[in-house]
């Protein structure tokens, strides 16, 4: 569900100007590895932004806005929405299938966006050459080639290259133009079976500091904890840890190589949406029968939506859909 918090680098892109932004690494990473993860829904360090996002894609930024009244008020509307049978309970079933339509609308919308803001005629197709001259057009040659840590087109040069593969494996007929699915398989490559292994590659590119191609135990930690002298390793990092040794590191030699991290970030038969949906639950059901009522819901609304508890009376944000 990355794919819902993740900015690509693409988008990171477009938002900001022709000039690409890089924010920091993580601004880059198509796959939050946290969000596949299953132990994310028990861990202490859990994030609400995710619940959030997962529950109401972009409009999350919006309900931040909002003072706990109106966001509440418009919680309640939104529950009736998941209430698909009307029966004044969301059950499991109810808020998956939520999640997984709130999810979709974020990549069609997305999707959308970026092939219009690409593509402006509307063409059937976008080519490389095309794609890289709007974003990467200020690089010449000899920057898009840079290899030295220090040049200041270093980065780009490295995201056009990341790009310039992801773009070759998204484009299944061979062509070098994307149609619009398969600039969605570019944009979201999280959501197509053919691009998982360039997923888990980027991911392994991200965390591999040294460059041997695996992931050790310190880069692993370093990717999400950086140590500051004085302070005492938190128990979530040290949770990571043994996370790492006893389930990650599956034949014990110390690293991660290619296939211990596609288990890592992409386990076999496991639902966000399900997972997210079973979380959401078992933290708002006050009463433990497995499903919840508006009143649950909205007792413990700054799980669902966030909100800005100090907001009075400014011009609250509106949106058409309520
Ligand atoms: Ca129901
Ligand atoms: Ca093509
Ligand atoms: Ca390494
Ligand atoms: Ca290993």
């Amino acid at each position: 569900m990355r794919a819902i918090l993740m900015q690509t680098l693409v988008a990171t892109i477009v938002a900001a100007t022709a000039i690409p932004k890089i924010e920091d690494d993580k601004s880059q990473r198509v796959f939050d590895k946290d969000l596949s993860n299953q132990e994310h829904f028990v861990e202490s360090h859990h994030n609400p932004a995710y619940d959030h996002e997962a529950f109401l894609g972009e409009e999350a930024k919006t309900f931040e806005q909002l003072s706990p009244e109106e966001s509440t008020r418009r919680l309640g509307l939104i529950v009736d929405k998941i209430d698909k049978d009307t029966d004044g309970f969301v059950t499991k079933e109810e808020l998956r299938d939520w999640i997984r339509y709130t999810q979709q609308r974020y990549i069609r919308d997305d999707v959308d966006r970026q092939w219009k803001s690409h593509n402006e005629e509307d063409k059937e197709k976008i080519t490389w050459e095309e794609y890289r001259k709007m974003i990467y057009g200020f690089l010449d040659e000899k920057d898009a080639e840079s290899t030295d840590k220090d040049d200041k087109n270093y980065s780009y040069a490295t995201m056009q290259k990341r790009e310039r593969r992801r773009w070759s494996i998204a484009d299944t007929d061979g062509d070098d133009a994307l149609t619009k699915e398969e600039f969605t398989a570019f944009l979201h490559p999280e959501e197509r079976e053919y691009m998982k292994d360039v997923v888990v590659l980027e991911t392994i590119e991200d965390i591999d500091k040294d460059g041997d191609g695996k992931i050790s135990l310190d880069e692993y930690i370093g990717d999400m904890y950086r140590a500051v002298q004085g302070e005492e390793v938190p128990d979530w990092v040290t949770n990571e840890q043994e996370q790492f040794s006893a389930h990650r590191d599956k034949d014990a030699n110390g690293y991660l190589d290619t296939e211990e991290v596609k288990d890592w970030i992409i386990p076999a038969d496991f639902d966000h949406a399900e997972a997210e949906a079973r979380h959401l639950i078992y933290e708002a059901d006050s009463d433990a029968d497995q499903k919840l009522t508006k009143e649950e819901i909205l007792e413990k609304y700054d799980i669902f939506v966030g909100s800005q508890a100090t907001d009075f009376g400014e011009a609250l944000t509106r949106h058409d859909e309520f």
